[in-house]
């Protein structure tokens, strides 16, 4: 590079003049500046100033073997050369998908056997109902059309899934929505237990679901759809008693449980698939991110045996996208799964790297004055910030609070996110006992600085 030009206020004006970023105040970011990411290794980022940042975040929760793995990068060079491009539409496939299609089946449990491809975890859950509506359709039962979600999920940005999730200010911002969604309240008994303990809580909240398919009608609700753990509405954990109770009332309803993977999928918890981590069994599998540890977009979705015969044997489905199953993406989908499987990954993830980084997040946090709950398992955590931890008193700022915290974190090279009041950390799965020491730190001094600057300004 040549020294005399300034790299970085090369980027930022161009990025300030000519993108657009998600979810972003862009008016307030061009006036500051994007810090500009120029390189990753391992778990750490390096920004164009030099400066070396640990990912606390896995990317967006996605980047699970880490970067700069020389397999993913030859298994893309390898399919560039071999078969950029070619689509599955007009009865032809290419060796990629049908691998990954086979190992998926191997990974997923034993009822899962079919997948339909896709770009993103968006279209995942848009391509979801698209097949659980046409399930119903050849069923017989066209008229169960109704989706609930919940009130705080996040299923992603085009206009079904944000109509699935229930972010507020998403939906405020849409002025038309998809039909035929409905919503209940989130399991998050810290901010709405209110007296409960969690257990009822959480059968309170799943009883809304049958309250609600009641109120429709079962014959007219197709599906209901949840993470297992609420990710970007702040690593929610559910009390165990929410998905079993779930899971039951859609089995009495005869409704099709969704199970949003799209986070919690490949070994995010310790399991292959978080649903497993939480012992409940979907119909239908959302996946993306994890897939291909974010190298190249692609996403997933999985559906039982029972769904998919039906909808094999109900005649053409018309539904999918140039780039389904796409063959760079479907290649590096596989050399990555294989790496997560033969190294040893998710088994170090479950018995090793996640509890010891449970374990240390609780040693340095669970008694600090401004950290309410910590939530987690495996390599996710949601940490809680609050005014009164006894008396589980949020801060006022719930919005502000984060943004402090996440804004000191980062000033400090850790990449932390915020959600309202609960700070999140979700590193890459391939992360080492000295790393993780030096997250937790770091999360630690951030956390301090929060707590100091309020107590500055009270
Ligand atoms: N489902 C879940 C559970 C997600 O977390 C999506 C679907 C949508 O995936 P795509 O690939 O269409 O973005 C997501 C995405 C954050 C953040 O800040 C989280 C997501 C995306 C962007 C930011 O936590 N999750």
């Amino acid at each position: 590079m040549n020294d005399r030009i300034d790299w970085t206020a090369h980027y930022q004006a161009l990025d300030a003049a000519h993108h657009l970023h998600p979810f972003s105040d862009m008016g307030a970011l061009n006036r500051t500046g994007s810090r500009v990411i120029v390189h990753g290794e391992g778990v750490y980022l390096r920004d164009s100033e030099g400066v070396r940042i640990i990912d606390g975040m896995a990317g967006l929760w996605c980047v699970n073997l880490g970067y700069g793995r020389q397999e993913l990068i030859d298994a893309a060079c390898r399919q560039m050369h071999e078969l950029p491009y070619y689509n599955t539409f007009f009865k032809t496939t290419h060796p990629p998908v049908a691998e990954l299609s086979a190992l998926l089946a191997e990974l997923l449990p034993t009822r899962f056997n079919r997948f339909l491809y896709c770009n993103s975890g968006s279209e995942a859950n848009d391509t979801a109902l698209r097949a659980v509506h046409r399930y119903w359709a050849v069923q017989g039962k066209p008229e169960k059309r109704h989706v609930i979600a919940r009130h705080n999920a996040y299923h992603g940005s085009t206009i079904a899934a944000a109509t699935l999730g229930g972010m507020t200010g998403m939906h405020e911002q849409m002025l038309s929505k998809l039909e035929h969604v409905a919503h209940i309240g989130q399991p998050y008994w810290f901010g709405e237990g209110g007296t409960m303990d969690p257990h009822d809580f959480g059968l309170e909240c799943a009883r809304q679901l049958e309250a609600k398919i009641l109120e429709l009608g079962a014959d007219k609700v197709a599906a209901f759809i949840g993470e297992p753990f609420q990710g970007a509405g702040g690593v929610i954990f559910p009390p165990a008693s929410y998905w079993p109770e779930i899971q039951r009332i859609c089995r009495e309803h005869d409704v099709l449980l969704i199970a949003d993977e799209v986070i919690g999928g490949f070994g995010r918890t310790g399991e292959w698939f978080a649903h497993e981590h939480f012992g409940f069994e979907p119909d239908v599998i959302t996946m993306a991110k994890g897939i291909t540890s974010g190298y190249v977009p692609m996403g997933a979705v999985a559906l039982s045996d029972a769904i998919a015969d039906a909808i094999i044997e109900g005649g053409e489905f018309n539904h999918g996208f140039t780039y389904s199953g796409h063959p760079l993406a479907a290649a590096v989908a596989v050399t990555n799964l294989n790496l997560l499987r033969d190294e040893g990954i998710v088994t170090r993830v479950r018995h090793d790297t996640g509890p010891y980084f449970q374990r240390c997040l609780r040693e340095a946090l669970a008694h600090h004055p401004i950290v309410g709950e910590i939530a987690g398992t495996g390599l996710v955590a949601g940490i809680q910030l609050a005014e009164d931890p006894a008396t589980r008193k949020r801060f006022d700022i719930t919005d502000a609070i984060g943004t402090l915290c996440r804004d000191f974190s980062f000033e400090g090279n850790l990449v932390m996110r915020a959600s309202d009041d609960r700070m999140l950390l979700s590193p890459p799965l391939v992360v080492t006992h000295a790393e993780i020491d030096e997250i937790v730190q770091k999360a630690r001094a951030a956390i301090d600085a929060t707590a100091q600057a309020i107590r500055r300004a009270a």
